[in-house]
This record gives structure tokens, sequence and C-alpha cells, in this order.
């Protein structure tokens, strides 16, 4: 396990308000967690139009954006770090293509959505804006540390 460690990483999930209203919750979560990631964080929350316009800020000269902020401020978000090792770009794979078009089926996006303004999950695309998000979404207290017993077995 020591020896994993330095290959840990994490990345922030979060399901959308239309996977949150459509029940997807239980699906999502159940994905990432039979494939061997570990969740240290999760919470339900309401984002502010302020907070998923600083979530989205890459996008602010897309002419989606701020309908892009509407959405994801309308309703419950559950926001959610994983770990493992790969996970960020492997994370990516299980959601699959941003428009649920072109989405393979398997992935959550191809299996569960049909609309790119609905696509139920979002994912951190890299090292870079998963610490970011991370950062966002939750205080360093909120994330856990923790041993799962599968992970001899994982690893
Ligand atoms: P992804 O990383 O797959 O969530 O995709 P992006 O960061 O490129 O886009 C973020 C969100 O913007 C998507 F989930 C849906 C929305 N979007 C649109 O509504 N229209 C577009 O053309 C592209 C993205």
């Amino acid at each position: 396990q020591e020896a994993h460690a330095a290959q840990m990483e994490q990345t922030f999930i979060a399901i959308k308000p239309d996977g949150v209203q459509r029940g997807l919750i239980s699906e999502i979560i159940s994905r990432f967690e039979r494939k061997g990631f570990k969740l240290v964080a999760i919470k339900v929350v309401v984002p502010s139009k302020e907070h998923a316009q600083k979530h989205y800020h890459d996008l602010k000269e897309r002419p989606f954006f701020n309908g892009l902020c509407d959405f994801l401020s309308s309703g419950p978000v559950v926001a959610m770090v994983w770990e493992g090792e790969g996970v960020i770009k492997y994370g990516r794979k299980l959601i699959g293509a941003t428009d649920p078009q072109k989405s393979e089926p398997g992935t959550i996006r191809g299996d569960l959505a049909v609309a790119i303004g609905g696509n139920v999950i979002h994912g951190s695309d890299g090292p870079e804006t998963a610490k970011d998000e991370i950062n966002l979404w939750f205080k360093p207290e909120e994330l856990v540390s923790y041993t799962s017993n599968a992970e001899k077995w994982i690893y």
C-alpha cells in the first residue's frame, strides 16, 4: 500500500442537477465504487450562480456559459472527491464524451443521457483542474484519509 501512495490521485466529480432530479445518484456512485475507486468526500449542495461561474471559468467566453451556470445552480448537486490510481483520466473514461450523442455505450453519459445540456455529470479534466475544483468545492477538513480493506486486493 505504501508503495502505491505516490501514484494515488484525486479528482472532483459532481452529479449535476439533472442527474440528481432523475434519481441517478446511486447508479453513478456505484460505477466509481465498483471500479475500485475510493470516495473520500461527498456533500449535497445547491451552488450559487457565482460558485457555478467560478467552477466553469474556463468556459466564460463561450455562448452557452450563462445558461450553463444557471443550470448548475438550479438545484442540488452531489459534489464528490474520488481517489485512486489514474482516477482523473479513468474517471473521464467512465463519464464518456461531453455530448451524450457521441459518448460510447457503457459510459455514464452514453448509457444515461441524450443531450449536452443534460449530461448528468462533471469530472475534472486534468491534474491542475482537479486540484482547483477540489479546492473550490471542499475545505481540506472535508476530505478523509483512510485505508479500505479492499485496497490490498485492488492494488
Ligand atoms: P466536460 O468536461 O465533458 O464536462 O465538457 P466541457 O468542460 O467542455 O463543458 C462543460 C459543460 O458545458 C458540459 F458538460 C455541457 C456544457 N456544454 C454545452 O452546453 N455546449 C457545448 O457546446 C459544450 C459544453
